[in-house]
C-alpha cells in the first residue's frame, strides 16, 4: 500500500482527513496509534516531533505530511475526480479561507474545551464558547445561497466543517434560528464519506469525555 494514515478513529483532525480519502475512494493503509501506549507515541512522535496526528506517510515518495489540511492538498495528487481544492485559483482561496475558518474558529475552541475537561483543568471556557457561537452565524450566513462551505463543491473546507460542526454542537447547540446552519449540518452527516466516519468512530465515542451529549441517533 502506497500510503499510510497515522491515526486514531475518535481524532476530531482525523476525520477531517478521512472524509477526504473516502470522498475520493483512496487507497490507504490506517495505522491506528494509541496515544496512550509509549511504543504508539514514539512511532508518532518519529513521524512528527508534535505527537499530533494525523500524518499520512507516502511510501513512494518516501515523505511524511502532517497537518490536516496540507495532507488533504496532498491527496488530491491520488484523487483526482474530486479535488478537495479546485485548480481555479480564486476558488481555492475561498476554499482555503472557509478551511482556516472552521478550524481556527470552531475545531480549535471545541478542542481546547475537550482538553480542559480531560485535563480536568476547570478553565474559563467563555471565550472559546463564545467564538463557537461567532462562527455559527457566519457558517449559517455562508451556507444561506451555496451548498457547501465555499461554493457548489464539496471542498477540503466541508471536510474541516464536518467533525468540528460533529462535535461542538455536542458543546454548544446550535441556535434555532440559524436554519441554513441547521440544514447544512443533516447535508454533512448525510454525505456518506462523513457516515462512515461516524460508523468507524462510534464503537470509540464512550472515550469521548461529553459523550452523554451525542445525539442518539449518533450512538
Ligand atoms: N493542526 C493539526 C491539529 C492536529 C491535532 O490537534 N490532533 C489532535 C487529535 S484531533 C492530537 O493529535 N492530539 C494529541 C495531543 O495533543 O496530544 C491538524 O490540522 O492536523
Amino acid at each position: 500500500m502506497a500510503l499510510t494514515l497515522y491515526y486514531h478513529p475518535l481524532a476530531s483532525f482525523c476525520h477531517k482527513v478521512l472524509v477526504a480519502l473516502y470522498e475520493n475512494n483512496i487507497a490507504f493503509e490506517a495505522r491506528m496509534i494509541d496515544l496512550g501506549a509509549e511504543q504508539d507515541r514514539a512511532t508518532l512522535s518519529a513521524l512528527w516531533p508534535f505527537c499530533k496526528f494525523p500524518v499520512l506517510q507516502d511510501h513512494t515518495s518516501q515523505r511524511s505530511v502532517p497537518e490536516s489540511s496540507i495532507i488533504i492538498e496532498y491527496l488530491d495528487r491520488f484523487g483526482e475526480q474530486n479535488p478537495m481544492v479546485p485548480r481555479n485559483a480564486e476558488d481555492a482561496l475561498q476554499v482555503r479561507l472557509w478551511d482556516r475558518i472552521l478550524d481556527n474558529h470552531v475545531h480549535e475552541p471545541m478542542q481546547n474545551i475537550v482538553l480542559d475537561r480531560i485535563h480536568g483543568s476547570q478553565g474559563d471556557m467563555a471565550g472559546a464558547r463564545a467564538t463557537i457561537q461567532t462562527a455559527y452565524g457566519l457558517i449559517n450566513q455562508q451556507v444561506a445561497s451555496q451548498p457547501w462551505a465555499a461554493g457548489h463543491n464539496f471542498s477540503l473546507a466541508d471536510c474541516a466543517a464536518a467533525p468540528a460542526l460533529f462535535y461542538a454542537h455536542t458543546l454548544e447547540a446550535f441556535p434555532e434560528h440559524h436554519v441554513h446552519l441547521h440544514a447544512y449540518f443533516e447535508k454533512l452527516i448525510a454525505r456518506p464519506s462523513v457516515q462512515r466516519v461516524l460508523a468507524e468512530a462510534k464503537p470509540y465515542f464512550p472515550m469521548y469525555p461529553f459523550y452523554s451529549a451525542i445525539p442518539a441517533r449518533f450512538l
